[in-house]
């Protein structure tokens, strides 16, 4: 539906792109219709926050994809992972660019809306990848796995790490991640569904940041000293959680598990702090998403039960509520993890 609207937002805009044709970057290629065949185009990530190895790694298999069809790639975004107003500056530069199409992690379901909103008037799509924004203010979201299954993933791990049995907390990223509150709350009534020993006593955020995420691990072991485990489903939070508990006597006591990637986990897997974590390959969740969006742009997929060939990952098809799916979680641990290198 929001399609159609706007396929014939598009007439109206042929006017809008034209004129900005005239002031944007000097290239013909530009605007929502610029893109033609396979070839060309111009792409804009918009990670949630900039300097955040698991982005870095999502917007290089980005990068390689657009690449791979002939396109321009660039990375734009705020510095910290709870900006949304950020975040709609860079779309607001991306759309007055006139830009072939816009990839965006969300850091808020409705605060880019309006933003998208207009790119999306002048007939360039928005591909939303990571953490969507709600369904009816984008075109396509890719999703790096099944919610559902992410959020089974990490209960099964803690519940098998603490013995089914004691408390547990969240430390999260920002309060308004659509991805991490979905996951979370999926995760609690998992919890209270089939595992009647396992309590949760406390969510926390550090914001995608490491420090406040590495002081509010020493907070929660302070305010929690039964604390049993800490899922952590961000992986600036696992990250710096590990690092906080390798040098405290809680190593090995209190369980950590949650989101994290192998590069930035390694030496607490090796070092005993850390059991077992999950994740999804992010370059291929970044490489996914450019491809939807060229998809979108040269017009050959417009929403669902559309299907298209994403490089050497293969054909994809748009399922229900516009969505793309990556595919599962994977489980690392020190039997795998040496395995890895992103
Ligand atoms: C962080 C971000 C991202 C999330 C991963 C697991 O890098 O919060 O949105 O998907 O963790």
């Amino acid at each position: 539906m929001k399609i159609h609207n706007r396929r014939l937002a598009g007439l109206a805009a042929v006017a809008l792109a034209a004129s900005m044709a005239l002031t944007a970057c000097g290239s013909d290629s530009d605007g929502g219709e610029g893109a033609s065949g396979d070839g060309g185009g111009t792409y804009t990530f918009i990670p949630k926050n900039l300097g955040n190895p698991y982005f870095d790694t999502s917007n290089a298999g980005g990068e390689k994809a657009i690449g791979e069809f002939g396109g321009e790639y660039e990375q734009v975004g705020p510095a910290t992972g709870d900006d949304p107003a950020g975040q709609v500056t860079y779309i607001n530069t991306a759309t007055q660019q006139g830009r072939s199409a816009l990839i965006v992690s969300a850091n808020d379901p409705d605060a880019l809306c309006d933003a998208i909103g207009e790119a999306m008037d002048a007939d360039i799509p928005v591909v939303t990848y990571d953490a969507d924004t709600n369904p009816d203010c984008r075109d396509i979201f890719v999703s790096q796995a099944d919610a559902a299954g992410i959020a089974q993933a990490q209960v099964d791990l803690i519940a098998d790490q603490i013995g089914d049995s004691g408390e547990i907390a969240f430390l999260s990223a920002a309060a308004n991640a659509t991805n991490q509150n979905e996951w979370i709350d999926l995760m609690t009534a998992e919890f209270e569904a089939n595992h009647p020993d396992i309590t949760v006593v406390d969510t926390v955020y550090g914001d995608d940041d490491d420090q406040k995420s590495f002081d509010a691990t020493a907070a929660l072991l302070q305010t929690h000293p039964d604390l049993a485990g800490i899922i952590s489903p961000t992986t600036v939070g696992i990250a710096a959680a590990a690092r906080y508990l390798s040098t405290s006597d809680a190593k090995g006591e209190v369980k950590l598990t949650g989101l994290g990637t192998p590069n930035q986990m390694r030496e607490y897997v090796e070092d005993g702090t850390v059991d077992a974590f999950a994740l999804w390959n992010p370059a291929d969740l970044g490489y996914l998403a450019a491809y939807t969006a060229n998809a979108l742009a040269t017009g050959e997929i417009e929403g669902e039960g559309d299907s298209f060939t994403a490089g050497d990952l293969g054909d994809y098809t748009v399922g229900a509520d516009n969505v793309v799916l990556l595919g599962d979680p994977f489980v690392f641990d020190a039997d795998n993890i040496g395995d890895f290198d992103f």
